[in-house]
């Protein structure tokens, strides 16, 4: 039947061969997630866009000479945040209802960004050197804004904007290690794959967000409030890396991490997976439109203990990471 799951092969941009949800003879609808499906805006700016077909269920070539290519890593993307979210979380898509949610490609003209618009997401091809706004980060963070909607639906301003856009920094990172892709392996950057700068630096550094020159905060200040979330969001990505990293130097997947603590201190980390936990808990049980700093730093401390025990190493972890940014009490 036309919901029939199927499997295809697609050639990605970014994340070589892979297999991907289809349905249909073929269509880039993933029946066994909700029904996901990737569509071709066309260089269009609204609309549903049209949908991708294909005859033998091969897809895309692993560059933008197909306009299937850039479908593929959406697709694809989506595919893996639905994973991530039901295998670690429980959670039945963005909305918690076991609805999918729609991709869109090939958004206007040079278009060098992606977004959520509160049902689906949208990707341009970027510009000159930056590449398609594809990758697996990205997919995982713009999805992430979904469920920040649908959970604590943190304000876009303020501190809350900066634990909002940071809230999408960790899960798109934590759904870019869950892959575990060859060619696209997990780490603490954020659109490394993108060429966003033109000169293959990243668009964020989560173990030191400063580095990014562009005015995102490493530590919390009375200020942190009146800056661009995506600047607000360097405290928050800061504790991320340091709760499951621990200070000091550290080599993940190839990439070399250096972080200090804003207060001196030093500690190890309690791991990627118990802090994204810890913050998924905190994200949907602790934190509401107006939270602030001070909110969240009591709210991992309350969500870690409630899951690992007060006093636990783990606890311990975001407690001292959450000092460690001047996070205030
Ligand atoms: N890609 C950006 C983001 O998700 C779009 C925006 O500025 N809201 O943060
Ligand atoms: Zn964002
Ligand atoms: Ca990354």
């Amino acid at each position: 039947s036309d919901d029939e799951v199927k499997t295809g092969t697609g050639n990605s941009m970014y994340s070589g061969q892979v297999s991907i949800g289809t349905s249909g003879s073929y269509v880039l609808k993933d029946t066994a997630r909700g029904g996901n499906y990737t569509t071709d805006l066309n260089g269009g700016s609204s609309g549903a866009g049209t949908t991708f077909t294909d005859a033998d269920n091969v897809w895309g070539n692993g560059t933008t000479s197909s306009r299937q290519t850039a479908g593929v890593d959406a697709h694809f993307g989506s595919q893996l945040t639905w994973d991530y979210y039901k295998n670690v979380h429980g959670r039945n898509g963005i909305f918690n209802n076991g609805q999918g949610a729609r991709s869109r490609v090939h958004y206007g003209n040079a278009y060098v960004n992606a977004f959520w618009d509160g049902t689906q997401m949208t990707y341009g091809d970027g510009q000159g050197n930056a590449r398609p706004l594809t990758s697996i980060d990205v997919a995982g963070h713009e999805m992430s804004h979904g469920v920040t909607e649908a959970t604590a639906n943190l304000n876009y301003s303020g501190d809350a904007g900066g634990l909002n856009e940071a809230t999408s920094d960790i899960f798109g990172t934590l759904v870019e290690f869950s892959a575990n892709n060859a060619t696209d392996k997990g780490d603490y950057l954020i659109g490394e794959k993108i060429n966003i700068n033109g000169n293959g630096t990243p668009l964020r550094y989560m173990d030191k967000p400063s580095k990014d020159g562009r005015g995102s905060q490493d530590c919390w200040t009375t200020g942190t409030k009146n800056l661009d979330p995506h600047y607000s969001s360097g405290p928050l990505n800061h504790w991320f890396y340091m709760a499951s990293e621990g200070t000091g130097a550290k080599t993940i997947n190839g990439v070399n991490y250096s972080t200090t603590s804003c207060n001196g201190t030093t500690f190890v980390g309690a791991g990627r997976d118990v802090v994204g936990k810890i913050w998924y808990r905190t994200l949907t049980t602790k934190l509401s439109s107006g939270s602030n700093y001070a909110a969240a730093r009591n709210g991992v401390i309350n969500s870690a203990k409630e899951l690992y025990g007060a006093g636990s190493a783990q606890c311990l972890a975001v407690q001292r990471a959450m000092a460690g940014i001047n996070a205030p009490a």
